[in-house]
C-alpha cells in the first residue's frame, strides 16, 4: 500500500484490473518440441482412451518437480522433510500442472467473445484439492509412485491437507460439486465467493458431552491451491449518502471505502484440460491506516478503520438457515457481490460491446437469497455509472439474474440496509414503485411487495430476487411444487408458470466415487469392462450393473467392497477415539447439520428404544439379535440451544449404552467429532444403512443420500426431497420409506396447536423413552428438559406422529438385512440406478435452461 504516503492516490479509485497494461516478454522463447509444442512445465498432452484428454508426466518428471520444490519454493534441504514438506512440495508440483492448463483454458475463453456464467454462492465447501487435482489430471498412480520413489507414501501425504471448509453444509458442497461439473463439461463458469480467514468453526466434545466450538484458521500454513492476485482489486464503498441527480440517477458518496482483493482457485475439469476459476474476495483497508489520528498520536484509532475492513471476509457465519440481522453480515453480502460485479463487468468491457448486449454474454446463477443485493447493485451501476434509463436497466437486470431458492425467506431490517447501503435501498424503493403497476388486489401486492410492513420494516430478499431473475428454480421436484404452490405463488400467477421450473440437485461422481471409494469404482470398472472415465463422465452407465445383480461372483466382490470400507472406517474411529468397533454389524449412518427439522432427535429417541428393548430380553433372546453400530456426526449452529442438546444427549447415552455389557455387542453408538467432507469420504463408503428422516415438505432436496446410495448404502427415510426421485430411480421396494406426507403436515401441526393430545396418549411407545430421558438414566435429570418439551409441547416436527412408524421401519430394515444375498442385490440395483444424481446433469439442465451457454473445448 503506497496510498499512506501518496495522497494523491487518495480517493481515487483503485480498480487496478481495468489499469492493467500488458505486454509480451523480450527474449520469451517457448521451449519447443520438433513439432512446435511447448514442452515442460507443461508435459505432453496425453490423449486417454475415448478421446479424452489429459496431462501426461513420467515418475523421473514427478521427482524432479517435487524436489525442485522442496528446494526452491520451499527453501529446504532434500535430506530433512517431513510429511507436510512433502505434501506442501507434491501440492505445488501438481499445482504447476493446473496453472498451465487454467492459463491456456483463460486464454482460450478469451480469444473470442463467449457467453460466460457465474454461480456466485457465500459457501464453497471444497474439502481436500491434491487427491481430485491427481485424479482429474489423470496423474494419480504416477505420483503414487514418484512420491513412493522419494520414500513417503502418497496417502500419508493426502492426509496432510487441511480442509477448505468455506461453508456450512449443503449449499456450499453443492456449489463444490457444481465447480467440478461445470469444468469437467468444458463449461465456461466462474465462481464468486468469499475468502473466508476462518472456514467453518471445528467441532469439540467437552467432558459433559456439550459441542465446544474453535475457530478454524485454515490459512495458517500456506494454501498452496489459491493464487493472490494483486493486481486484481476494487474498491467497495459502504455507508454515506445518496443523492439523486435526475429522475432515477444518484450520486452515492462519502461513507468507508474498503478494497476487494481477488484470490484465484483453479478448478480442473476431469480428464480435459479445461480448468476454471473460482475467484474468492478478501478484504482489506484501502488505506493502511488513518494518518490523521496516527499523526495525532491516537494509534489505536489510526488501525481501527483498517482491522474494521479486514473483520468484512474474516469468518464465516455458521447458520446454515437462520438470518440474524447482523451488520457484518450484510457487509459480507454486499462486499461480495460488488466486487464480483465490478469483475464481470470490466471482463465485458474487454469485448467492446454495447451495455444492451450484456445479458447476450453474462448470466449470474444466485445461489440462494444471499446474493440479492447484487440486482439493486447491477441497477446501480447501470443508472448512476453507465448512464442507462431506468426501463433498459431493468430490461438488463432481469435478463441477466437465475436464481436458486434452497429453503424459506430471510430478510433484511429496512434501517440496517438503509444506513449501510443508502442508495439500494433508494433502488428498492424505486422496484416498488414499478411493483405499483402490477394489477391486482391489495392484498396479494402487500404479500408480492419488496418492504414487509412492521416495526422495523423488512426487506424481502426472495422476492426481490424473485421479481430481479429471469428463472427461478427449486433443488428438487417436491421442493419445486411446493415453491410455486406456496411462497411463489402470487408470482406464479402474475409472471406466468414458465417462470419457475425444478433442477433437482446432484453430486460429483469424482470425489464421491471413484476418490472416496476406489475399491467399488475399480469394481464397477473391471464388471462393465469399460475405463472407469466412462461412467465418472456418463452417470447413466451405471445401470449395466443390473445385468450381474444375480451374479454371486459378483454379489461376493461387491459385498467384499462394502466390508474393507466398513474396516477403514473402524480404524478410523479406533485411531481417533480408542473404540473398536465390531465390523460384521450393521453400519447405520445419519449425519448431516444438527437440525430439528431433520429430526437427529426421533433417531436417538430411536436408538434409546432399541437399547430398552434389548434391556428387555432375556440373554437366549439377545443372542438372534443381529448386531448394529449406529453412526451420528454433525455440527450445531453455535447459537442453536436445542441442536446443541441433542448432541449432547447422543454423546451421554452413547457413553452409557457402549460400556453396557449386557449389550454393547450388539447395540453400540457414536458421535464422531468434527464433521467434514473428509470425514464424510470415510463415512459414506462404510454405510449399510443411512437415515434421512426429516419432516416431509422441510428438507428442500438433501445431496448426502444422493452419495450414501451412489456407494450402495441403502435409504432409510421420509417422503422428502430428492429421496423422493431416489426411491422414484430405484423402485421403491429398494428403500425404506415411514412417516406421514407433506399435504398431512400443515394439518397435523394444527391439530398440535389447537387440540393438543397428551404425549401418553399420542404415542405411547415415545413417551415412555422420553420419561427414560427425563429421569437422567443417560445422566444430567433435568438438563434434556428443553428439547423434550419440544416433542412434548407442539412438536412442530411431528416426532409424536412418526415415531411408530420409524421404529416399524427400522424393523424392516433389521429383517432385510439378515437376508444378505438380497440385501446385497438392493445395494447393487441402488448404486446402478443413480445416474440422474450426477451433478453433470444437474448443470447440464442449468446451462440450458436458465444459462444458455455451450461446452468450449479447448483445440
Ligand atoms: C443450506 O445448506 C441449504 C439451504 C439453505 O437455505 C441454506 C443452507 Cl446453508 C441446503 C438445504 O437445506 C438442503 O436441503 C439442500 O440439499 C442444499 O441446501 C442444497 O440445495
Amino acid at each position: 500500500m503506497t496510498s499512506i504516503i501518496d495522497p494523491s492516490t487518495i480517493g481515487k479509485p483503485q480498480n487496478t484490473a481495468r489499469r492493467r497494461h500488458v505486454r509480451t516478454l523480450t527474449g520469451y522463447t517457448p521451449d519447443t518440441d520438433e513439432k512446435g509444442k511447448e514442452k515442460w512445465p507443461r508435459g505432453d498432452e496425453k490423449v486417454w482412451k475415448d478421446g479424452l484428454r489429459g496431462v501426461d508426466k513420467d515418475v523421473p518428471d514427478i521427482t524432479r518437480s517435487v524436489v525442485h520444490h522442496v528446494q526452491t519454493s520451499l527453501a529446504r534441504q532434500a535430506y530433512n522433510l517431513d510429511e507436510a514438506g512433502a505434501y506442501q512440495a507434491a501440492a505445488l508440483s501438481v499445482r504447476d500442472n493446473l496453472l498451465v492448463n487454467w492459463n491456456e483454458t483463460q486464454l482460450h475463453f478469451n480469444s473470442k467473445p463467449t457467453k460466460r456464467a457465474y454461480y456466485l454462492s457465500l459457501e464453497f465447501l471444497m474439502g481436500r484439492t491434491l487427491d481430485n487435482a491427481l485424479l482429474n489430471l489423470g496423474l494419480k498412480n504416477k505420483y503414487a509412485d514418484g512420491i513412493t520413489k522419494l520414500g513417503f507414501s502418497l496417502e500419508d501425504l493426502l492426509e496432510q491437507e487441511r480442509d477448505a471448509a468455506l461453508g456450512n453444509g449443503g449449499l456450499g458442497r453443492l456449489a463444490a460439486c457444481y465447480l467440478d461439473s461445470s469444468a469437467s463439461q468444458e463449461l465456461p463458469v466462474w465462481g464468486y465467493g468469499l475468502r473466508y480467514q476462518y472456514g467453518i468453526f471445528q467441532q469439540l466434545i467437552g467432558p459433559d458431552g456439550s459441542q465446544l466450538e474453535a475457530p478454524d484458521p485454515w490459512l495458517q500454513h500456506d494454501n498452496p491451491w489459491e493464487l493472490p492476485r494483486s493486481d486484481v482489486t476494487y474498491d467497495i464503498r459502504f455507508y454515506g449518502h445518496s443523492e439523486r441527480v435526475d429522475g432515477m440517477k444518484a450520486v452515492w458518496s462519502g461513507g468507508q471505502e474498503v478494497l476487494a482483493v481477488a484470490y484465484d482457485v483453479m478448478i480442473p475439469g476431469y480428464a480435459t484440460k479445461n480448468t476454471n476459476n473460482l475467484r474468492l474476495w478478501e478484504s482489506k483497508p484501502k488505506r493502511g491506516f488513518d494518518l490523521n489520528s496516527f499523526n495525532a498520536g491516537d494509534y489505536e484509532r489510526a488501525v481501527e478503520s483498517s482491522n474494521s475492513a479486514a473483520a468484512i471476509t474474516s469468518v464465516l457465519y455458521p447458520n446454515d438457515h437462520t438470518t440474524f440481522g447482523k451488520e457484518l453480515r450484510l457487509k459480507q453480502q454486499y462486499f461480495w457481490t460488488a466486487a464480483s460485479l465490478a469483475d464481470i463487468l470490466r471482463r465485458f468491457k474487454n469485448l467492446d460491446k454495447p451495455i444492451s448486449e450484456f445479458p447476450e454474454y453474462v448470466s449470474i446463477q444466485l445461489n440462494d437469497t444471499h446474493p440479492t443485493l447484487a440486482i439493486p447493485e447491477l441497477m446501480r451501476i447501470l443508472l448512476d455509472e453507465e448512464d442507462v434509463p431506468w426501463d433498459a436497466a431493468w430490461d438488463i437486470v432481469t435478463r441477466t439474474f437465475f436464481f436458486t431458492n434452497h429453503t424459506v425467506l430471510p430478510k433484511w431490517p429496512v434501517p440496517l440496509m438503509q444506513h449501510l447501503l443508502p442508495r439500494h435501498m433508494q433502488i428498492i424503493f424505486d422496484i416498488v414503485t414499478v411493483e405499483k403497476k402490477f394489477p391486482g388486489d391489495r392484498e396479494k401486492l402487500a404479500r408480492m411487495s419488496l418492504i414487509e410492513e412492521g416495526f422495523p420494516q423488512n426487506v424481502r430478499m426472495a422476492n426481490l430476487a424473485c421479481i430481479g431473475s429471469r428463472k427461478v428454480n427449486g433443488v428438487a421436484e417436491l421442493h419445486s411444487d411446493l415453491l410455486r404452490a406456496t411462497i411463489m405463488k402470487d408470482f406464479v400467477d402474475f409472471f406466468g408458470i414458465s417462470k419457475f421450473f425444478n433442477v433437482t440437485n446432484g453430486i460429483t461422481p469424482r470425489r464421491w466415487l471413484d476418490q472416496c471409494n476406489p475399491l467399488l469404482s475399480q469394481l464397477i470398472a473391471d464388471t462393465l469392462k469399460l475405463p472407469k472415465a466412462t461412467f465418472l463422465k456418463d452417470l447413466t452407465r451405471l445401470e449395466g450393473l443390473l445385468k450381474f445383480e444375480d451374479d454371486p461372483n459378483f454379489q461376493k466382490k461387491w459385498a467384499a467392497v462394502k466390508q474393507s470400507n466398513k474396516e477403514r472406517l473402524a480404524h478410523y474411529v479406533q485411531v481417533t477415539t480408542g473404540h473398536i468397533i465390531n465390523t460384521k454389524a450393521m453400519f447405520d449412518v445419519q449425519i448431516k447439520r444438527l437440525h430439528e427439522y431433520k429430526r437427529q432427535t426421533l433417531n436417538i429417541l430411536g436408538v434409546i428404544h432399541r437399547y430398552l428393548a434389548l434391556k428387555a430380553m432375556t440373554p437366549e433372546e439377545r443372542k438372534k439379535v443381529n448386531p448394529k453400530v449406529v453412526f451420528f456426526a454433525g455440527k450445531a449452529a453455535p447459537g442453536y440451544y436445542i441442536a446443541k442438546l441433542t448432541i449432547r444427549l447422543i454423546v451421554n447415552a452413547a457413553r452409557i449404552i457402549n460400556e453396557d455389557p449386557e449389550t454393547k455387542d450388539i447395540l453400540s453408538l457414536f458421535f464422531l467429532p468434527d464433521y467434514s467432507v473428509s470425514l464424510a469420504e470415510i463415512l459414506i463408503p462404510a454405510s449399510d444403512i443411512s437415515q434421512h428422516i426429516s419432516t416431509a415438505g422441510t428438507e428442500a432436496s438433501g445431496t448426502s443420500n444422493m452419495k450414501f446410495c451412489l456407494n450402495g448404502g441403502l435409504l432409510l427415510g421420509t417422503v422428502d426431497g430428492a429421496n423422493i426421485e431416489i426411491a422414484e430411480e430405484v423402485g421403491e421396494q429398494n428403500v425404506f420409506f415411514f412417516g406421514h406426507l407433506t399435504p398431512a403436515v400443515e394439518d397435523l401441526r394444527y391439530q398440535h396447536m389447537y387440540h393438543p393430545v397428551p404425549i401418553e396418549q399420542k404415542c405411547p411407545g415415545l413417551a415412555k423413552v422420553i420419561n427414560e430421558v427425563s429421569a437422567g438414566r443417560f445422566g444430567d435429570a433435568g438438563v434434556y428438559e428443553p428439547l423434550l418439551n419440544t416433542i412434548r409441547q407442539n412438536d412442530y416436527y411431528l416426532l409424536t406422529e412418526d415415531f411408530d412408524s420409524y421404529i416399524q421401519a427400522l424393523k424392516l430394515v433389521d429383517e432385510a438385512y439378515q437376508d444378505r444375498t438380497e440385501w446385497i442385490k438392493k445395494s447393487i440395483r441402488t448404486t446402478a440406478k443413480m445416474g440422474k444424481f450426477s451433478s453433470d446433469r444437474a448443470i447440464q439442465d442449468y446451462a440450458q435452461e436458465c444459462w444458455n451457454i455451450e461446452s468450449n473445448k479447448l483445440p
